[in-house]
C-alpha cells in the first residue's frame, strides 16, 4: 500500500480542501489553482519534502464515493448484503437503497418481507483496505428502534479478523440488555475475539459513547494505523486504541483488510421499533478513505 500522508485533523483539512480546489480547477475554475497554492505555502505540515513524488497536497484517495449522482447505487464498486439481520431484511431495491440529492440514501419501511416485517439496507465495498482514514459525512434517523452504522470488517472470521465501528447509533429511549438509554450516544467500537468470555467482545475499553446531535450533519472518522486507531466527530478526537503489549490475538487488526460498510438495522439493541415512524432514512452525502503516513 502506498502510505504516504501524515495525518492530524487540522492536516487532513487542509490537505483536504487543496485537493478539492485541485479537482475543481482541473474541471475547468480559475482561481482554484491559485488558492491551492496559496494552501500549500501557508502550512509547513504540507509543504512538500520530495521534488521526485506528487505533491502531498494532491492524496489520492484509496476509495471514494461523492454519490452525487442520482439512482441506483454504484454496484460496482458497492455488494448488496441480502440477508435478515435483527428485526429487518436487507435488500438492494432502490425503495431501500439509492443515491438521491447528493446523497446515499438507505431507507427503512414497515412491510413484510419473507421473514421479517421491516425492509432496510446493507452494503459494502467489493474492495477491502487496511489501514487509512475512513471518513464519511452522515445525517441520522432518529426514530426509535433504528440502528444506523458505518464501519469496517473483515467477515471471513468474525470477530477474530476484528470489526471496526466508526459509528453506530442504537435509538434506544429505553434500558435495553442492560444498557442505559442510548437515543443521542454516537458509538465508536473495536470488536475482536477476546481469549475467553464472549461476554467482553464488545467491550475490552474500546467502547465510546460520544453525545451528538444524530439529525444534524456530521463527519465520523476513523484513523487505522499499525498498532492504533484513532476515532473522530467533526475532525474531533473521540477515542485512541492501542495495540496491546503481549496480548496481540485481541488486536486482529494489523492482520487483515477490511471493507467499508454502510446499513441501518431495526430493533435488537436498538430497542422495540416505531413503526408509525416509518420510512425513515439514513443520509450520507460522500465517504473518503485516505491513506495515511505513520512512521
Ligand atoms: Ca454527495
Amino acid at each position: 500500500m502506498n502510505v504516504r500522508r501524515a495525518s492530524t485533523g487540522r492536516a487532513w483539512s487542509t490537505a483536504i480542501a487543496a485537493a478539492l480546489l485541485m479537482s475543481v480547477s482541473a474541471c475547468g475554475g480559475t482561481t482554484a489553482t491559485d488558492q491551492a497554492s496559496d494552501n500549500r505555502g501557508s502550512d509547513d505540515d504540507t509543504a512538500g519534502s520530495s521534488t521526485t513524488t506528487a505533491a502531498p497536497s494532491e492524496p489520492e484517495p484509496l476509495f471514494a464515493d461523492e454519490f452525487d449522482t442520482s439512482g441506483p447505487v454504484d454496484w460496482d464498486a458497492w455488494r448488496p448484503i441480502l440477508e435478515k439481520r435483527h428485526d429487518s431484511r436487507q435488500t438492494d431495491r432502490e425503495k431501500n437503497v439509492r443515491v438521491e440529492d447528493g446523497n446515499l440514501v438507505i431507507e427503512a419501511h414497515k412491510e413484510q418481507y419473507k421473514d421479517a416485517e421491516y425492509t432496510s439496507a446493507m452494503i459494502q465495498t467489493r474492495e477491502s483496505y487496511q489501514y487509512g482514514r475512513f471518513e464519511a459525512r452522515m445525517k441520522l434517523p432518529d426514530a426509535e428502534g433504528t440502528w444506523p452504522a458505518f464501519w469496517l470488517v473483515n467477515d471471513d472470521q468474525w470477530p477474530d479478523f476484528g470489526e471496526i465501528d466508526v459509528m453506530e447509533h442504537f435509538a434506544r429511549t429505553t434500558a435495553n440488555k442492560g444498557d442505559p438509554q442510548s437515543m443521542g450516544y454516537v458509538e465508536s467500537n473495536l470488536h475482536s475475539t477476546p481469549p475467553a468470555a464472549i461476554e467482553a467482545l464488545t467491550d475490552w475499553g474500546r467502547a465510546t459513547s460520544t453525545p451528538v446531535d444524530v439529525t444534524e450533519w456530521h463527519t465520523y472518522a476513523v484513523e487505522w494505523a499499525e498498532g492504533e486507531i484513532r476515532f473522530f466527530i467533526d475532525d474531533e478526537q473521540t477515542a485512541v486504541h492501542e495495540r496491546p503489549d503481549g496480548d496481540e490475538p485481541t488486536w486482529p487488526f494489523d492482520d487483515h483488510p477490511e471493507v467499508i460498510v454502510f446499513d441501518m438495522f431495526m430493533g435488537a439493541y436498538a430497542g422495540p421499533v416505531d413503526a408509525e415512524a416509518l420510512p425513515q432514512k439514513l443520509l450520507i452525502d460522500w465517504v473518503r478513505a485516505w491513506p495515511l503516513d505513520e512512521p
